[in-house]
């Protein structure tokens, strides 16, 4: 604060010392010599205009010899203040006539030397005085000189009179010129402040490049882009960085619903059903399937009580809905509508097996799997979105609802809701990573997918990199307005706003009676795998899929064993792997390429009660997943390439122990948060093979405090605020509408009236 006002003072008092110090040494003597000069011209003037007053009186006297008269004649004439003296020297150069006041020393100014810029001043002790002579002619012939001397001090002190006005105003001028620019610069300063407040506000947010052009100040346009580009980065910011205080639950989720989006209706619409009724010879069992997606979207929707539109595609389904194809979830605690969509079997094969996995998904994902593009599957994806499309529409009991689009299997949906329901508010979360545009070319059908997920409002991605990542793919192959700084995109006169919503999981209740503690956890499952109570245990938990890393992640095991021989017997690593997609031949490939690394691990190490690798290939409860997620010393999430990962975070949340360590892949969008587990390139064995030690020698204190730290933030990242977040960004567009649509009323029934 001292050192801002030292630097204000300098930048004012500096310059003004500077100005004074030059009036001083330059103009100050300047202007004396030019008063000086002035003077002496006018007395050159004055005395010639005296001698010639003179004359005729000196001309009469002097030949005369009237010393009185002269004497009377001269005293007259020095009554003028400025005339000090007067003498009258004749032609042989003495002095004839001379008032009192006349100096001796002037004589008839025989050698004497003059100064001054016309040396006619000479320095006395009574001061300086100015000297002329005039020579008097009678007749021709010369009578003599007549001597003027004028007293200079009179000019001396108006020369220092004048000195010290101009002195005073020239001080007053500077101080009043420094204000005026210290207050312009703080005028301009407050204007400026109030235009970057304003951008900051979003004020001058352009909707079009012209508009941009017009509200926006001139001096401000080159820093808008930083500016808004900026304010995009820290909004992202801020939303990671509120408060504990401001935790997100189902119930502040409930309430956004009812306040912000009240009496709004809320749509999911996701190729996989929160709920699978499957036949068995005991009747009908229902089941959660292992997926992500669902984790996280059923935890909204069992807070927001909508419809969620999916694929029926239990062998129980159809015989558990109404004739509207509704039934009510979850089947315990029912608050919330599930309608089927049923499909054929050609529909699925070309649909979900062959465009959405054989194509989209290994499009998106770096994992070297070739994506397969066959037209007859395009066709069928078109259809299918198509007939969810419709789905939708028949169950939105209004014009504007709030759809939410989930996953790479409706990328066409957005646009084909859009035609229809114009006022919706369509959210769409793309669940995977997003390649870069280079990579997306390769998709004979781009410029569709991409106008078809333009229909959105919102489109949100995991991570920024997969943001970014959208909107070059759009701005190479589409044509749009893209404002890269806002992330918005403009398309045939509609515009999506491209966000990042890093998903998460619901934080678990305080532990319920039916789910087994850490210790008890521990117990049961080294029980169940025969394995001694001490035993070391290292878990994964995935789908069977080629992205998890699930290959790489035996490698790292087996590399492990080899470097550390004393774990071999007492490290046992457990995969459970829910199969998935199998009837695809390069997911029946990935599964026995497993197994067979798995048998090749196990011959190695094994002994009579010894198998280091345990493969448990099947679809697991949510509480069967915590107890092993609690009973493990460390999880190995190993994902070549994953858009979030909930599994990473599950096992943050199971750990109520603060104990276990996380091995994390660092091609996981939760690498991005999870900074506290042992990151590694999966790619990498012998990286892979360090960490797993690491972490099975990591003091528990160590432990603790990476264990606390991720589960703080597990904890406030949750899936509510995913889910708030887009829902609170729709709420605030959806308002931005109707308040533009009434304006529009308005001014169309102002217009008539005037008519
Ligand atoms: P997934 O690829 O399915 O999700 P992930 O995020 O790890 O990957 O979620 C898997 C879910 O399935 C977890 O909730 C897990 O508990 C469950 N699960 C796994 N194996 C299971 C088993 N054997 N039995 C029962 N449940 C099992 C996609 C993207 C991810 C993204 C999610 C959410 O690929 O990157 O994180 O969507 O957006």
């Amino acid at each position: 604060m001292k050192l801002r006002s030292l630097k204000l003072s300098f930048r004012f008092v500096v310059p003004l010392a500077l100005v004074l110090a030059m009036f001083a040494y330059i103009v100050v003597p300047l202007m004396d010599d030019l008063t000086v000069r002035w003077f002496v011209r006018d007395l050159e003037i004055r005395s010639q205009s005296l001698a010639n007053a003179l004359q005729d009186p000196l001309l009469e006297y002097v030949p005369a010899g009237a010393k009185k008269r002269i004497d009377q004649l001269f005293d007259r004439a020095i009554d003028d203040e400025r005339l000090y003296a007067l003498g009258f020297c004749d032609d042989n150069g003495k002095l004839l006539y001379k008032t009192r006041t006349y100096p001796d020393s002037i004589g008839c100014r025989d050698g004497l030397k003059p100064q001054g810029p016309n040396r006619s001043l000479l320095r006395l002790p009574q001061g300086t005085v100015h000297i002329s002579e005039r020579e008097l002619m009678q007749d021709g012939t010369l009578l003599g000189k007549l001597i003027l001397v004028h007293d200079m001090s009179f000019i001396e002190r108006r020369s220092a009179d004048t000195k010290k006005y101009a002195i005073i105003i020239f001080v007053l001028l500077a101080i009043v010129i420094s204000f005026i620019t210290v207050l312009v610069a703080h005028i301009s300063f407050l204007g400026w402040m109030n235009s970057v407040k304003s951008i900051l506000r979003g004020e001058l947010l352009p909707k079009t490049e012209s508009s941009k052009k017009e509200k926006t100040p001139s001096e401000m346009q080159p820093l808008m882009g930083d500016l808004q580009s900026l304010l995009h980065e820290y909004r992202q910011e801020r939303r990671g960085q509120e408060s504990p205080s401001q935790l997100w639950t189902p119930d502040k989720l409930k309430s956004l619903l009812q306040v912000d989006l009240a009496g709004d209706q809320v749509l999911v619409v996701s190729n996989r059903e929160p709920y699978i009724h499957t036949e068995t010879p005991n009747g009908i069992v229902v089941k959660r399937p292992a997926s992500g997606l669902v984790t996280a979207v059923e935890a909204v929707m069992r807070a927001c009580s909508g419809t969620w539109i999916a694929h029926g595609s239990g062998s129980g389904d159809r015989q558990t809905v109404d004739s509207k194809d509704h039934v009510k979830v979850p089947p315990k605690n029912p608050s919330y509508t599930l309608r089927r969509v049923w499909l054929t079997e050609q529909e699925e094969k070309g649909y979900y097996y062959g465009f959405s996995n054989e194509g989209l998904w290994p499009l998106c994902h770096i994992a070297h799997v070739r994506p397969v593009f066959r037209s007859s599957d395009w066709d069928q994806y078109v259809a299918v979105n198509q007939r969810f499309a419709d789905a939708v529409i028949q169950e939105a009991s209004r014009d504007d609802p709030v759809v939410l689009v989930q996953d790479y299997h409706l990328a066409l949906l957005p646009r084909m809701v859009r035609d229809v329901l114009p006022k919706a508010t369509i959210i769409t979360f793309w669940h995977i990573p997003w390649p870069n545009s280079e990579s997306f070319g390769i998709c004979p059908w781009r410029e569709e997918i991409l106008d078809g997920l333009l229909g959105s409002t919102i489109l949100g991605f995991h991570t920024p990199f997969h943001r970014k990542n959208f909107l070059e793919t759009v701005d190479r192959y589409l044509e749009t307005r893209i404002e890269t700084e806002a992330s918005t995109i403009t398309c045939r006169g509609e515009l999506t706003q491209v966000e990042n919503y890093p998903i998460s999981i619901a934080w678990p209740e305080d532990d319920t009676a039916d789910i087994l503690t850490v210790e008890e956890s521990r117990a049961e499952i080294r029980k169940r795998l025969s394995l001694a109570p001490d035993q070391l245990l290292g878990i994964g938990v995935d789908r069977l899929d080629y992205t998890k890393g699930i290959v790489e992640r035996f490698a790292a095991v087996e590399k492990m064993l080899e470097m550390h021989p004393d774990l071999v017997g007492k490290f046992t690593f457990v995969q459970i792997a829910a199969p998935s997609r199998s009837s695809l031949e390069e997911y029946q490939n990935f599964e026995t390429r497993v197994r067979a690394l798995m048998d090749k691990i196990n011959q190695r190490f094994s002994s009579a009660d010894y198998t280091p690798i345990i493969l448990k290939a099947e679809h697991h409860e949510q509480d069967e997943l915590t107890t092993y997620y609690r009973a493990a010393d460390v999880c190995m999430v190993t994902s070549l390439h994953d858009g979030m990962n909930l599994v990473a975070k599950e096992f943050v949340a199971a750990r109520t122990d603060e104990q276990g360590v996380l091995i994390l892949s660092q091609f996981t969008g939760a690498a991005r948060e999870l900074h506290e587990a042992l990151i590694i390139n999966p790619y990498h064995i012998e990286q892979g093979a360090d960490a797993l030690y690491r972490a099975l020698r990591m003091p528990k204190i160590e432990q603790r405090e990476r264990m606390r730290s991720m589960r703080a933030l597990v904890k406030d990242f949750n899936v509510y605020r995913w889910a708030g977040h887009m829902l609170l960004d729709a709420a605030r567009l959806r308002q931005r509408e109707r308040v533009m649509s009434k304006i529009h009323s308005h001014s169309r029934a102002s217009l008539r009236r005037v008519q």
